[in-house]
């Protein structure tokens, strides 16, 4: 197997910094090797941004965004192949990789047309024969982080608009889908993207790649910065970024609540909660943590949900049937493993728990291999957690959601803004009074009623409040502010110096007026 190594758009075949990506589902399955950036090629990758900026910004808006609805074109012909590639990867089922393509293909949309606009504002002037306006100007060499379960959808929300608006682009690629990436980068220069203006540079996060990226903020030469990851990591960023006055987008975790009332439809509730809880095998910043329930239908509701739960099919992520397929990575499993044999606590009640396997099988297991082929792992559902237990505020990424009783309303807010996190949220109620409340009280930056805590769409604002960002919104025209800084324009005409203010005369004229 050749090493792929594809820093600053060329091609190297030997490296000794080797990882290879694996399929998840079938992990003797070696996908492809890669070579990780060294801190040196990231240095030149900085350097051949720099320059490529200074052409790129000069481009015409509608022309750059000319290339993204040619990058949209090309990913709506090559989406099979690439989702099915994003599948063998990183373990989402199939229908959930074409969605993630999906989501892709609609920013382009969205941003193709925004080139068109990337409005300014014309300001009346205080003063006579000048003129007043507002322009957006792209930031610079925009490097950027991002995780491997949303490996197309989400580095889409951070390339194609700020490459809209006129900014060049350096991506550490997620370790677990290095492949799709590398696909990703192809057609995004076959659209017609320059080189230097993308550019992919591989490898793993701490200690490689991704630690001397950020380490790279340092030195200067990258003006902006995005993350999408732990809240962990996130700070660390955050705060290197602040010393070099750098805003960074920062999207981190999250500790989702689903509340379901007492007047709620519980069977819809059912499929909101299995679906938030479970989709994407609970690896979603999105999924669910603290499932909420009124004390009047805690009962039939998890009776409901535990049934369905029970029924659904677990296994090889190429079949359509499956709910969910294996972990991304053993990293991804390794930790939600300890998190269970950490966090459960004996006054807990856990339905089904750990890796799959012959001793601990699952009865609904598809697949013609065994579930020890991959990283698959029992959906657990952790009953009586209370607002003290360790589970109830930690975020999980795994197919884990906690189980929470509430009294009423007030106290399901309570519970639902209690663990520091901010990120999505849910209600499921028929009663307008709950809900115009939930709407104003409860702290999260997205929040659906009657939908579940994932799935957002691709041209809403996306991101967080408290631990789950910096106050940062991606997608939509929301994001336009990430990736360009506002410049005022003064244009006087009058051959004057007339000056904002300072009591001239001609100020004084204006301020001495008056209606009789
Ligand atoms: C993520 O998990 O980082 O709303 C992004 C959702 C998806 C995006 C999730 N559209 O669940």
């Amino acid at each position: 197997m050749q090493a792929l190594s594809w820093v600053c758009g060329k091609k190297e075949k030997t490296s000794s910094n080797i990882f290879i990506s694996k399929n998840p589902a079938n992990f003797q399955k070696e996908l492809r090797s890669f070579a990780a950036a060294t801190p040196l090629q990231i240095r030149e990758a900085i350097q051949k941004a720099q320059k490529s900026y200074l052409s790129w910004k000069q481009t015409p808006a509608p022309v750059r965004a000319n290339m993204i609805a040619h990058f949209g074109e090309l990913l709506r012909q090559n989406k099979t192949e690439l989702s099915r590639i994003m599948t063998s990867e990183m373990g989402k089922p199939l229908k959930e990789a074409l969605g993630d393509v999906q989501e892709a293909i609609d920013t382009c949309q969205f941003f193709a047309s925004e080139g068109r606009r990337l409005y300014g504002m014309t300001v009346p002037s205080e003063m006579p024969q000048k003129e007043l306006s507002t322009y957006r100007r792209p930031v610079g060499v925009f490097a950027c982080i991002t995780a491997g379960n949303f490996p197309v959808a989400v580095p889409s929300w951070y390339f194609v608009p700020a490459l809209v608006c006129g900014n060049v682009c350096l991506w550490k690629a997620p370790e677990d889908a290095p492949l799709t990436s590398y696909y990703f980068a192809k057609l995004l220069h076959a659209a017609g993207c320059p080189e230097g203006v993308f550019q992919v540079l591989f490898g793993g996060g701490a200690g490689s790649t991704g630690q001397w990226l950020v380490e790279a903020i340092e030195e200067g030469g990258i003006d902006k910065f995005g993350f999408t990851g732990s809240t962990e990591v996130g700070r660390r960023i955050g705060e290197i970024c602040g010393r070099h006055l750098i805003s960074a987008c920062l999207e981190l975790g999250g500790k989702n609540p689903l509340v379901v009332m007492e007047d709620a439809n519980l069977d819809l509730a059912v499929e909101g909660a299995l679906w938030s809880g479970l989709g994407t095998a609970g690896q979603r910043c999105t999924s669910l943590g603290n499932l909420i329930l009124h004390k009047k239908i805690k009962k039939p509701f998890l009776d409901k949900l535990l049934k369905k739960i029970a029924q659904i099919k677990i296994g090889d992520p190429m079949n359509k049937q499956v709910m969910y397929g294996p972990m991304m990575s053993e990293k991804f499993m390794s930790d939600h493993l300890s998190n269970l044999e950490k966090l459960v606590k004996k006054h807990h009640r856990v339905l089904t728990q750990g890796r799959m396997s012959k001793e601990n099988p699952w009865p609904h297991w598809v697949g013609k291999r065994s579930p020890e082929a991959g990283y698959f792992c029992h959906p657990t559902v952790v009953d009586q957690v209370k607002p003290g237990d360790e589970i109830y505020s930690t975020e999980t990424f795994g197919p884990l959601f906690n189980v929470m009783t509430c009294q009423d309303f007030e106290q399901a807010i309570h519970l639902a803004n209690g663990t520091g996190y901010g990120l999505s949220s849910a209600i499921y109620t028929q009663n307008t009074f709950y809900i115009y409340h939930w709407k104003e009280k409860i702290s999260s930056g997205m929040t659906s009623i009657n939908n579940s805590t994932t799935g957002a769409e691709a041209h809403l604002p996306f991101g967080g409040n408290g631990k789950s960002g910096n106050g940062s919104r991606q997608s939509g025209i929301w994001v336009l502010d990430q990736f360009t800084r506002w410049q005022a324009v003064n244009w006087d005409l009058s051959q004057k110096l007339q000056l904002a203010q300072i009591e001239t005369p001609q100020i004084r004229a204006n301020l001495n007026f008056r209606i009789n």
